[in-house]
């Protein structure tokens, strides 16, 4: 019979720890190592409790006793010169022979018992601490390294895999005198950000640039993982700036090291390290990336031993141990996070052979595909335990966004062969266009959020990366509505344009309405501030990808210069609390997003087509390039379209 320890990737959950008489009625000859290995640790910690237990009675006449006893046991000696006998290493004492000498000795040796003892206890707390999904969660880690090292054991030498095409690592350098000077400038802000990070944040997570010193947040966990670093790496490479790609490629070799005790997001992690590491790798073939990525997706396979497969939101490195947001709905996995790991875990599988990581991420597909989805809609919340939506939210900005991005994606990742794919996206755009999108009073067309059967006329910064969406996934639309959606990404682009153009800065906030009377206009203070987000300027890139409008030039210069101007410090760039302000004050970070998408996308806009073609890359969500694979004769099984 197949136990739950051989099926480590069904998600199936392991029967509760039960060390009753009747706990695994039919499994006692099946035990696993692990069991076995925690059924043991109690047991001893349990003996060593009872044995040292004496030793903190009372001082009664039974004590007293026992004491008395020692002196004609067998106590431990090598010595024989002093007059007793020596019985195979023990020796017999008479009463009054070397008495302090015997006392000392007995001494010794119950502290030490003492010492073992409190150790134990020490370490049996510390089990009980854990909660049983801890305890369970690494129970599965073990059972998955078990498996892992068997798998090693048995696998045959990997097939050869066919490299994939990589067409358009060029300059891209603009005839245009123009532009080409645009460009530079776009190079000389990328280079004031990495040096003022190389010299006040150097393997820190981000910059303060205005305390000039390393930052980090929850989700980057609590060690130093030079997340600027690996994020701005394939940046640096595109902009031919190969001295600081080549410190980024020394400071990963050296001291990126994922075995520490650390939380992180596994999203984040995603898209930020494995995809940054991973376009590094397809861009400069330095094996070093390569390894580090498939080192750090190990690390986060143990968040997906949940009892659905749906990944926790954040994992714990060393432990394994997931968990997700306290905020989020009923303990619900989020659809961004959990729906933005394809892209990466596909090429993890594409250059290691090994299928386990493809195969999480269709398991999450095929999962999704069988749920109900009110109004043919997404929600932003699922319980990874129950396998239920929590509540009824849907969004194309927060939350929701790079999940239907990932499913485009997919698509034209594989070549255009996972259908599948393909029509997942075009189902939820079709339900979005319904439910969500709408044209203000002023006539700018918006994406609101659904809330509980209610439209909220709101739109954030994060949404506006929709317009590029919609263009690249015109070619190849259902009822061939290329025309349509190429209009309705410009309509997103105009309208996120209009948010930057109606501030004081010419920087758009975080989120704008379209109500009461207000048009693209920011409302609560909470949501005037700036964190040089990305969405605007990658929607203009791939507008002017596919239209070459000279507007899309000419927005994206304006944004390249009210960034220059109000964001930009001396050590470094800042993200601003309140465009609408025109003495604004900073938020003192320096996000890695910066170098990794914006100047990455600013730059693009400003360089030829022929660099990074988009019928032969596909950026990531954190604009990290990937090779398009061309799947059909490789053998990723689970997805008819691949085989
Ligand atoms: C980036 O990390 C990614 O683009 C992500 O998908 C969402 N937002 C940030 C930047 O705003």
């Amino acid at each position: 019979m197949t136990t739950p320890a051989l099926l480590p990737l069904s998600g199936r959950r392991l029967p509760p720890l039960n060390l009753g008489a009747s706990a695994f009625p039919h499994h006692r000859a099946t035990l696993r190592l692990s069991e076995k290995f925690i059924l043991l640790l109690i047991l001893s910690a349990f003996i060593t409790l009872c044995f040292g237990a004496f030793f903190f009675l009372p001082d009664s006449s039974k004590h007293k006793r026992f004491d008395l006893g020692l002196e004609d046991v067998l106590i431990p000696h090598v010595d024989t010169s002093k007059g007793g006998k020596n019985l195979g290493g023990f020796l017999i004492h008479g009463q009054g022979h070397d008495e302090h000498r015997h006392r000392e000795e007995e001494e010794r040796l119950r502290n030490k018992i003492r010492a073992d003892h409190e150790k134990a206890l020490e370490e049996a707390k510390e089990k009980l601490k854990k909660s049983r999904d801890e305890i369970q969660a690494e129970i599965q880690t073990e059972k998955n390294k078990v498996v892992q090292e068997l798998k090693k054991k048995d696998s045959k030498p990997l097939p050869p895999v066919p490299l994939p095409n990589l067409i358009g690592i060029n300059s891209g350098e603009p005839a245009d005198l123009d532009i080409r000077e645009k460009r530079n400038k776009i190079k000389e802000m990328m280079k004031h950000a990495w040096d003022n990070y190389r010299q006040y944040g150097w393997g820190h997570n981000e910059l303060k640039p205005i305390a000039r010193k390393g930052h980090s947040t929850n989700i980057f966990g609590n060690s130093q993982m030079g997340a600027t670093i690996v994020d701005a790496l394939d940046t640096l490479y595109i902009m031919g700036l190969h001295d600081e790609f080549r410190e980024g490629q020394e400071w990963i070799d050296k001291n990126l090291d994922f075995s520490v005790n650390s939380e992180v997001s596994v999203f984040e992690v995603n898209i930020r390290f494995i995809g940054g590491l991973l376009a590094a790798y397809y861009l400069s073939g330095q094996e070093v990336f390569k390894i580090k990525a498939v080192q750090l997706a190990g690390k986060l396979l143990p968040a997906f031993n949940t009892p659905t497969g749906i990944p926790w939101a954040m994992v714990n490195l060393k432990s394994g141990v997931g968990r997700n947001w306290g905020w989020a709905s009923a303990g619900s996995s989020i659809l961004a996070e959990f729906g933005t790991l394809h892209m990466e875990f596909v090429h993890l599988s594409y250059l290691t052979g090994d299928p386990v990581y493809y195969n999480k991420v269709m398991h999450i597909r095929k999962l999704l595909q069988k749920m109900d989805r009110p109004n043919g809609l997404y929600p932003n919340y699922l319980n990874p335990r129950t396998g239920r939506w929590g509540q009824h939210h849907t969004s194309v900005g927060g939350l929701g966004d790079s999940f239907y991005e990932y499913l485009l994606k997919a698509w034209l990742m594989s070549d255009k062969m996972d259908t599948e794919a393909r029509k997942m996206y075009d189902d939820a755009i079709e339900a979005i266009e319904k439910h969500l999108i709408r044209k203000s009073n002023g006539g700018l067309t918006f994406i609101g959020e659904w809330k509980n059967g209610h439209l909220e006329r709101k739109m954030g910064h994060l949404t506006c990366f929709a317009g590029g969406m919609f263009a690249l996934g015109a070619d190849g639309s259902r009822d061939d509505k290329a025309g349509h959606y190429l209009q309705l990404g410009a309509e997103i682009a105009h309208t996120c344009h209009e948010s930057y153009d109606r501030t004081t800065l010419k920087l758009g906030p975080e989120a704008f309405k379209f109500d009461g009377g207000v048009e693209a206009v920011a409302v609560r203070q909470n949501e005037k501030y700036y964190i040089l987000r990305p969405e605007v300027i990658e929607t203009y890139w791939y507008m002017w990808r596919f239209t070459h409008d000279p507007k899309y030039r000419l927005w994206g210069w304006e944004a390249t210069q009210a960034i220059d101007k109000y964001c930009r410090v001396s050590g470094g760039f800042s993200g601003v609390k309140d465009v609408y302000s025109s003495s604004p004050t900073y938020d003192d970070v320096q996000q890695s997003f910066f170098l990794a998408e914006t100047l990455k996308y600013l730059y693009l806009l400003f360089s030829n087509d022929d660099l990074l073609p988009l019928d032969n890359w596909v950026f990531n969500t954190e604009a990290h390039p990937l090779p398009v694979l061309h799947l059909a004769n490789t053998t990723l099984s689970g997805n008819p379209a691949y085989r």
